[in-house]
């Protein structure tokens, strides 16, 4: 199959930006990780970090395995503003969009022919690296696949399968001399360009256990899980944002929540309803621990009252964070309160 073939094929099954190469190690990825892993900057994730052995080896995810096709899916749409009382999830989170790509791969897959396994955003496979290595997009200094197309507003997947394909040319194009994302990020977790520091990272915070350190819940302000700062000012992604900033919210999507629901709900029926994201343990208290975090950031009195509720919580962040939301919340009433 020639690569315009591959083209043709992912365009009809809706795949946004589509590469293949050889399933061969990712020797370079493997060291990044060896050293940063030594530094500490992954902090406590395990993730594709636990076992690069396997993650950065294509070659052992299938018996017989000739190629990777890696590919992107867009998710960018014009989005509401959060209004009180609301916290801000990620875009990439706003809908399941790794189970829209999983499927879209497998059918992918049963097209090609062969043997194939889909791996999106699995432990197993670094999905940057194969995506970086048959051009679907760069890596950027704020550590993000950047395609031309559509920008780092992407999800990234591969298919590693037993067909022998054409490889496409890694993407000739990069960052310049800008350092928008660098500068723009609250916490400086990007100050080395290209490399990610996680304990530094808001995002890593609030898919994390225990307590944030304050600069940290400072700076999330709504936001209840992810972060986006390093993507939003990327002028790689102007493009995209103009063609489609104007397209309706999919049905189903979720671009804020309820931050007294994340407290109120039963802990069960809340992780459940948020199955797409990464829970440490499924755990319901790390998002409501999210949640207090914002209120003490937003909130105002409705949400103070029952923050309230948890400043005896057993779990010592979940406590903290509940403290933590109700002075905040005390201050800002009375200079609103005086304003009027
Ligand atoms: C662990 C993880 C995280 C961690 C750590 C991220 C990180 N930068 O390492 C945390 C929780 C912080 C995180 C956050 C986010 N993530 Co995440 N995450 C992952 C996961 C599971 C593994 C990533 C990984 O292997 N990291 C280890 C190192 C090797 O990877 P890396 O930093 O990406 O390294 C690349 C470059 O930085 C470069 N590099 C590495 N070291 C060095 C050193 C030097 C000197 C240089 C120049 C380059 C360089 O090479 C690597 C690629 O070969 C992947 C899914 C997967 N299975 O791959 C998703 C993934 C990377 N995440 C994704 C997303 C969407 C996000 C968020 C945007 C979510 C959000 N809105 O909050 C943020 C973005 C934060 C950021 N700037 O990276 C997407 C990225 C899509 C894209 N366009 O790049 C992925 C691919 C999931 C997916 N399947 O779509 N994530
Ligand atoms: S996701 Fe947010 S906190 Fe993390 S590197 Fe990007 S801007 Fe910084
Ligand atoms: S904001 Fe600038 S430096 Fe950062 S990834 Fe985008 S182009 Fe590169």
């Amino acid at each position: 199959m020639t690569t315009d073939d591959l083209r043709r094929l992912a365009d009809e099954l809706g795949l946004d930006v589509v590469g293949a190469a050889p399933a061969a190690p990712y020797t370079e990825t493997e060291r990044h990780i060896g050293e940063r892993r030594a530094r500490g900057l992954f902090g406590t994730m395990r993730f594709t970090m636990a076992q690069p052995e396997v993650s950065c080896h294509p070659e052992t995810l299938l018996d017989g395995a000739r190629t990777v096709v890696s590919a992107a899916l867009c998710y960018y749409v014009g989005s509401p503003e959060p209004a009180a009382g609301e916290g801000r999830l990620p875009r990439y989170a706003w809908s399941d969009h790794y189970a829209d790509l999983r499927e879209r791969l497998d059918a992918l897959g049963r097209r090609l022919g062969g043997s194939y396994r889909v791996l999106v955003d699995a432990n197993q496979h670094v999905d940057r690296a194969g995506a970086e290595r048959s051009g679907v997009g760069f890596i950027g200094k704020n550590t993000m696949l950047i395609t031309r197309t559509h920008g780092s507003w992407v999800v990234l997947g591969a298919l590693v399968t037993d067909v022998e394909l054409d490889s496409t040319p890694p993407l000739d194009a990069g960052c310049g001399s800008c350092t928008l994302c660098i500068d723009a990020c609250p916490t400086g977790a990007l100050d080395e360009p290209g490399v990610l520091d996680a304990t530094r990272c808001l995002s890593y915070w609030t898919q994390t256990a225990g307590e944030m350190p304050e600069d940290v819940m400072d700076a999330l302000e709504d936001r209840v899980y992810g972060c986006d700062i390093c993507q939003e000012v990327c002028p790689w992604n102007r493009g995209v944002e103009k063609r489609r900033g104007g397209d309706p919210l999919p049905e189903g999507s979720q671009p804020v929540v309820s931050l007294v629901d994340w407290l109120e709900r039963e802990g069960d029926d809340l992780v459940a309803e948020l199955e797409r994201l990464y829970v440490p343990r499924n755990a319901p208290r790390w998002l409501r621990r999210n949640a207090l975090v914002a209120i003490g950031n937003v909130g105002g009195e409705g949400e103070a009252e029952v923050a309230a509720r948890y400043v005896d919580d057993p779990e010592p962040a979940v406590r903290a964070a509940a403290r933590r939301a109700l002075a905040p919340v005390a201050d800002r009433s009375r200079l609103e309160g005086g304003r009027g």
